[in-house]
């Protein structure tokens, strides 16, 4: 096919991921004689980037690497799952399923909650994939299209209380997700034995009348990078749209959903020093009744797919091609392919983010109890064994569970009757713990060590000390009732989303990070680099002096991203296509 000078796409070789994905067979490549293979834990060739199309990735645990070199042993090579949970809901007998597997199938035994509202499962050995994917299966799960160059798992808000808007909101994120998945049999093929017929309506992707390979809507050579998708119900912005190439901002009328004010082209990932790259906050391209929906997130895919850069996967993203082409063209393009005109957007507006912890009452009178699961790890420590407290829970639960994507965990849908019964099993557990800081529920790190491959700095395993002293800061000021949305990722990948924090630290290296600062409370304005390569103390001291300067000169209600940008400690980000980068607006 002719490429469209529309595009303006780049007259370079393709890269390696396009002939990969080409010479795949639509994903099946030789992953199946591959896990034959018992002369390596890991994937051979092009199915090691091939397995991520089936939610897998091939890691290996990097605090043993060295000492395995030593002993001249392979790495620990294992991979990690991340299951398909479009709007994060999870039933408690899948719950019991999955608790489990990790259990007893997982080098290490937790289930991890991601900041996309799905979970992961860590350390799985080369002889327990296929039985891992059949496990899921039996319980109505899979892990289709949570990784690789397709449209990920779609997020919806965790808003139990709206019962009625969520409904409608959670079902569309359903469809969307059903309509954008590869429609390739190899999943089926590889994992289930060509069973085709998905049994829940959890999962309704692959039916028996899709029996052929093609791909209609992503193409033979899938979506030239990862797409992410959201369905967001305001005032809450808890997914972070603008971490997505694609969002539907649920717009309600007398409680009834009408329509989706539709935003392009965000998302946070950056290369240190790499100034093509940046983060992005995502554009209005204007409302869509119900019934375009479908048109609206398909045309937005395809074009992204005929006009993405093939030939460079660090251009390859969505905000990539709209600088690249411009927002109208790509706009009008969509519009096209949709066959209708965007409407002018209507009014909403996000008030916070975060999860609100503890009880609240629906509109339908069902409880709902959100838990704090500190970086989304369920594992049993010391005096506080949470996965076990999860599955008693599930054991008598009759609503379901929810999965947020701060990391956090919903029990939703309690009645009346089983409030208290839930509340003790929670508190014996240390799920409920009255303890837990307003500051540290608004804190977030993504996985990094030892798992992560991409991992620079520590994350996770870093997180909860650091926390001590902030929140020792905060007290100090009498701030401890506040919090600052801050967030730590490994690397500038962003995956813990510090790139919409008010205070946001990207790994450098071992123990070093740059420091971001003036988010906003709702997610919408990018921080900016404040100090580059520091190490944890530095940050500390600073972040003292901010906090303290914050407690005394804030205005009413100010939070600290606003301060930050009010008092001069960094000037905003205000497009950061163009000013992310500007020397001139970093402090010296
Ligand atoms: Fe991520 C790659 C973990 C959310 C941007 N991410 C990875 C990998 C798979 C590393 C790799 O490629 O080998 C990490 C696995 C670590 C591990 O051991 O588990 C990883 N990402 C995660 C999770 C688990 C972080 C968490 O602590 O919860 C999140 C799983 C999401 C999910 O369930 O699907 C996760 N990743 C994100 C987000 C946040 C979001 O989407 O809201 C981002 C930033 C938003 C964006 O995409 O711009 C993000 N992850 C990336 C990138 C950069 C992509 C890019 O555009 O350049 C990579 C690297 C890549 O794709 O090449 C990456
Ligand atoms: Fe790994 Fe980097 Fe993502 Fe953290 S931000 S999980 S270190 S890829």
């Amino acid at each position: 096919m002719k490429s469209d000078p529309r595009a303006k796409l780049p007259d370079a070789p393709l890269t390696d991921n396009e002939r990969l994905k080409d010479q795949s067979d639509y994903l099946h490549g030789s992953i199946a004689q591959d896990l034959k293979d018992g002369l390596t834990g890991g994937f051979n060739g092009d199915n090691f980037q091939l397995i991520r199309f089936h939610g897998m990735y091939e890691q290996d645990d990097r605090d043993i690497r060295a000492e395995r070199a030593e002993q001249k042993l392979e790495p620990l090579k294992n991979v990690m799952l991340r299951c398909r949970l479009s709007g994060g809901i999870i039933s408690p007998k899948q719950w019991l399923g999955i608790d489990e597997f990790a259990a007893e199938h997982t080098l290490y035994g937790s289930i991890r909650l991601t900041t996309r509202q799905t979970f992961q499962f860590h350390g799985v050995l080369k002889n327990n994939i296929k039985p891992m994917h059949q496990w899921l299966h039996q319980l109505g799960l899979d892990s289709i299209a949570t990784a690789g160059d397709v449209n990920r798992n779609v997020l919806c808000t965790s808003n139990p209380i709206e019962s009625s808007l969520h409904r409608e909101a959670y079902e569309w994120a359903k469809a969307i997700s059903e309509h954008l998945l590869p429609k390739t049999t190899a999943y089926a093929d590889i994992w289930l034995d060509g069973e085709k017929v998905f049994s829940t309506e959890l999962t309704a992707p692959q039916t028996k009348e899709i029996a052929d390979k093609a791909e209609p809507i992503l193409g033979k050579t899938y979506l030239p990078r990862k797409f992410k998708t959201t369905v967001v119900i305001p005032p809450l912005n808890d997914v972070d749209l603008h971490a997505n190439d694609l969002n539907f901002v649920a717009i309600g009328e007398n409680g009834k959903l009408v329509g989706f004010n539709v935003l392009v082209g965000g998302g946070l990932s950056m290369e240190h020093g790499n100034r093509k790259t940046f983060p992005n906050t995502a554009y209005d391209f204007g409302f869509v009744g119900l019934s375009d929906v479908l048109k609206c997130a398909e045309a937005v895919v395809t074009t992204q797919r005929d006009w993405g850069d093939r030939t460079n996967r660090k251009a390859a993203k969505t905000r990539y091609t709209l600088q690249r082409v411009g927002v109208d063209v790509f706009k009008n393009e969509v519009e096209q392919r949709m066959g209708v005109p965007f409407q002018a957007s209507r009014p909403y507006a996000f008030t916070e983010r975060g999860d609100r912890i503890g009880w609240v009452e629906g509109e339908d009178k069902k409880w709902h109890l959100t838990l704090f699961i500190e970086n989304g790890r369920l594992l049993d420590y010391p005096n506080k064994p949470l996965k076990t407290g999860v599955r008693e829970i599930a054991k008598i639960h009759t609503g379901d569970f929810r999965l947020t994507a701060n990391q956090n965990l919903i029990v939703a849908g309690v009645s009346a009757r089983d409030k208290a019964k839930i509340e003790k099993i929670a508190r014996e557990h240390g799920l409920i713990d009255d303890k837990v800081t307003e500051q540290r529920k608004n804190s977030m790190a993504c996985v990094a060590f030892p798992t992560c491959p991409l991992a620079m700095a520590e994350s996770e395993r870093f997180l909860p000390e650091f926390i001590d002293q902030i929140d020792a800061m905060m007290a100090k000021n009498g701030l401890q009732n506040d919090n600052i949305i801050l967030r730590i990722t490994g690397c500038p990948n962003g995956c813990g989303r510090a790139m919409l924090a008010e205070i946001g630290m990207v790994g450098k290296a071992i123990g070093r990070y740059n420091l971001y600062v003036g988010g906003n409370r709702a997610g919408t304005r990018i921080p900016r680099l404040f100090k580059e390569n520091i190490t944890a103390d530095e940050i500390l001291t600073q972040i003292d002096a901010w906090i303290a300067a914050w407690a005394s000169e804030r205005e009413a209600a100010e939070s600290f991203g606003d301060f930050a940008v009010r008092s001069g400690i960094v000037k905003p980000v205000v497009n950061a296509a163009v000013d992310f980068w500007d020397e001139s607006k970093i402090p010296a």
